[in-house]
């Protein structure tokens, strides 16, 4: 066993300080079991917790270490920044410079807003979707998450499924029943939803590669089928791209697969390990937001100089060429390595990846929504999680999460990962 003494020590504390002694309920490892490690401090692909061991983290922040934990052009932009006041309160010409980086760069994004948060982000996304339309409900798909503010607190996934909760008291009911919810993948039930409450639907709020109920990849059609429905009854398309976006491609998911949504929200790697959320789409649809148009919507953090600059120089790492040939290269060769390593220990695993974007469920495949994921056998994911940890790899603590891999994971690091992977398959079988 590694020494975890101090990561004990101050886990107990924060537990009669914070509630579950997390800021958010994912760190907490109710799912896998063991207690949390407590970091230290981060750079590249790794980790080191306040005992000093050292972790290879496919986490990477859940997803805003794309390039490596505290990249040293990040920090250097940072320092800069920093000599000049750490927020504003007023315009300031980094917005300009990573909304048009943004806008460049995404499909569906004609004009952007920036807020602090993914959660911000859909939240508002989804108020902009009623106010255009007249409409009132949405649809959401099974396991997708998409932040907790309540309306989308209806059979969520990430922590919500992780924890195994019937979604979450304090939404109310009236909130709720206006959240309608399909499997992923069936656009039959789409097509009932819209046949069901004809006229009423804004618009329809979907991961393009879901990433909180497990890594699950669209079917071929299955967005192109989104988009069309969405066109013939009137309603929106919302990609929520806070995971996917810049992670997938450049251009995020909708740039990869060629369907283009009406709004797409997006967070995580436009902060660049700052707090930083955005949301953007047509703009007829976006010059409804205040105080272009009516629909109200605003923050006091919202487009602060050091987010911007962490945010900036970040989509300038993975603009350079090669970026995400390599991010494609190593996760594939990752995910290949751990479906190897099961199959050698005689386990049923099935999974992929996308660019830096990767998965697996301990169970037969395929996985195409979340009931289907939760087939998988969770119990041996702790008992994996957990052995995985000892030997210094740093995987999500929970089988509803996706993974992530950076410009900084080296080769050595994969081959060391994939062979930590078959010790510990062997160890769980
Ligand atoms: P935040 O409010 O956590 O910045 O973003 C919410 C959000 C919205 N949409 C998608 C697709 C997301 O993945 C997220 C947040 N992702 C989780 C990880 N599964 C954040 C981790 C956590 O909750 O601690």
């Amino acid at each position: 066993m590694h020494n975890t003494t101090r990561s004990q020590e101050l886990f107990s504390a924060a537990q009669t300080l914070m509630p579950g002694g997390v800021s958010s309920p994912v760190r907490a490892f109710r799912s896998v079991g063991g207690q949390p490690i407590v970091f230290d401090r981060v750079k590249g692909a790794y980790a080191w917790d306040v005992d000093g061991n050292r972790y290879i983290d496919y986490i990477g922040s859940w997803g805003p270490a794309i390039c490596g934990h505290a990249h040293p052009e990040v920090i250097g932009a940072l320092h800069e920044a920093l000599e000049k006041g750490t927020s504003f309160g007023a315009p300031c010409a980094l917005e300009n410079q990573l909304a048009e980086m943004v806008i460049d760069a995404v499909p569906s994004v004609e004009m952007v807003r920036f807020v602090n948060s993914g959660t911000e982000a859909c939240m508002s996304v989804l108020r902009l979707m009623r106010a255009f339309t007249g409409r009132e409900k949405i649809i959401k798909f099974e396991g997708c998450y998409h932040g907790h503010a309540d309306m989308f607190l209806v059979k969520a996934g990430s922590g919500v499924a992780t924890l195994g909760l019937p979604d979450s008291p304090g939404v109310p009911r009236t909130t709720a029943a206006s959240t309608l919810t399909a499997p992923y993948n069936d656009l039959e039930a789409v097509k009932q939803l819209f046949a069901e409450n004809p006229g009423e639907i804004a618009g329809v709020i979907l991961e393009p590669v879901v990433g909180n109920a497990g890594f699950i990849t669209p079917e071929p059609g299955f967005l192109e089928g989104i988009r069309e429905l969405t066109k013939e009854n009137g309603a929106l398309l919302v990609f929520d791209e806070v995971m996917t976006g810049f992670r997938i491609s450049y251009g995020g998911a909708q740039a990869k697969f060629g369907i283009t949504p009406d709004l797409t929200t997006m967070g995580k790697v436009i902060g660049g390990g700052l707090p930083v959320g955005a949301y953007g789409g047509r703009a007829d649809i976006m010059g409804m937001v205040a105080p272009a148009g009516p629909m109200y919507q605003a923050g006091t953090l919202s487009g602060n100089p050091l987010a911007m600059t962490a945010g900036i120089k970040t989509l300038e790492l993975l603009k350079q060429p090669g970026s995400y040939e390599r991010l494609e290269a190593i996760t594939k060769r990752l995910v290949d390595g751990i479906m190897d390593g099961a199959r050698s220990a005689g386990l049923p695993i099935t999974g992929g990846s996308i660019s830096a974007m990767f998965g697996f469920f301990l169970c037969e495949g395929p996985v195409r929504n979340f009931e289907e994921a939760k087939a998988a056998d969770t119990m041996r994911f702790g008992k994996l999680h957990r052995a995985m940890l000892e030997r210094g790899i740093y995987l999500a603590p929970s089988a509803f999460e996706a993974g992530f891999t950076s410009l900084a994971h080296s080769d050595e690091d994969i081959d060391a990962t994939i062979a930590a992977f078959r010790e510990c398959f062997a160890a769980v079988a």
